[in-house]
């Protein structure tokens, strides 16, 4: 329960630095201005590693502005101080903070926290996912009724493209949302049914994967085999009811 308060808090912390900034800076200004990002990045995520300092002076830390530090213990702390970077710098207020803590290795508390709208998602393994405290459960759409977010596909993008087009004749809606650990946290309290990554780095889902599994969702390789956290940077989450589906789409994409 600890560790997991500490996630919250470090979360909101890291958000009310970045809602500052998003709020002070006109869209159109920051855009061309990537020190404003940056800025806005390091001192989220300054805030976000002070709050958990405060609390475990021993632990390591994985984060996308200042790298990876050991610790002692057998706990590192994965963040991401802003994930959705370009919805931020361009107005779209779908942008989030990230935090998760493994032991030894995997995931077991979690927190994102999207600062416009203060809406926060946790999860606690084997203790279920909250939305804004409530629990919640993933969806139980089919395919022909789902919303279908996709990630940035870093390396693969043709790939993802031809994926994204394929599913078309078999779900209703299909989304670029541009934050992963956010598409996460919707497709955790049923708002979407499913996401498909072919690359990110482990910060954008860390917490985003735990938070789906413990609202009772699935996630596996690509090619539908069981996925934990450290496998690699592309997966499938879902539902789980149209995982199936899913998986045979991509399967139909030739790489
Ligand atoms: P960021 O905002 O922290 O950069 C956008 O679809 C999602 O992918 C966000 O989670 C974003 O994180 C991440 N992302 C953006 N560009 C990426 C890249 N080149 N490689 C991996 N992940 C990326
Ligand atoms: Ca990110």
């Amino acid at each position: 329960m600890q560790l997991l308060n500490t996630a919250i808090r470090a979360a909101q912390k890291g958000g009310e630095v970045v809602a500052r900034y998003y709020e002070t800076g006109v869209a159109r200004e920051v855009k061309d201005d990537k020190s404003f990002v940056t800025r806005a990045d390091k001192e989220a995520e300054e805030a976000i590693i002070t709050e958990i300092k405060s609390q475990f002076p021993d632990h390591g830390f994985l984060g996308e502005e200042s790298g990876k530090t050991m610790g002692a213990s057998e706990y590192t702390w994965v963040i991401d101080p802003l994930d959705g970077t370009s919805n931020f710098v361009n107005g779209i207020p779908i942008f989030g903070v990230s935090v998760a803590v493994l032991q030894q290795g995997s995931p077991v508390a979690a927190a994102v926290y999207q600062p416009v709208g203060n809406t926060l998602y946790s999860a606690e393994k084997g203790k279920g996912t909250y939305w804004n405290g409530k629990p919640v459960r993933v969806s139980n759409g089919d395919a022909q009724h789902a919303m279908i977010s996709f990630g940035p596909g870093k390396k693969e993008k043709e790939r993802l493209n031809r994926i994204f087009s394929r599913v078309e004749s078999y779900v209703k809606t299909k989304r670029y949302l541009g934050s992963a650990a956010l598409e996460l946290a919707f497709l955790a309290r049923g708002g979407t049914e499913g996401f498909i990554c072919l690359g990110l780095n482990s910060w954008d889902y860390a917490a985003g994967v735990l938070i789906v599994e413990e609202a009772g969702g699935l996630i596996t390789h690509l090619d539908g085999t069981p996925w934990k956290f450290g496998d690699g940077d592309s997966f499938i989450a879902s539902n789980g009811k149209i995982h199936d589906k899913l998986v045979s789409l991509v399967a139909s994409v030739k790489g």
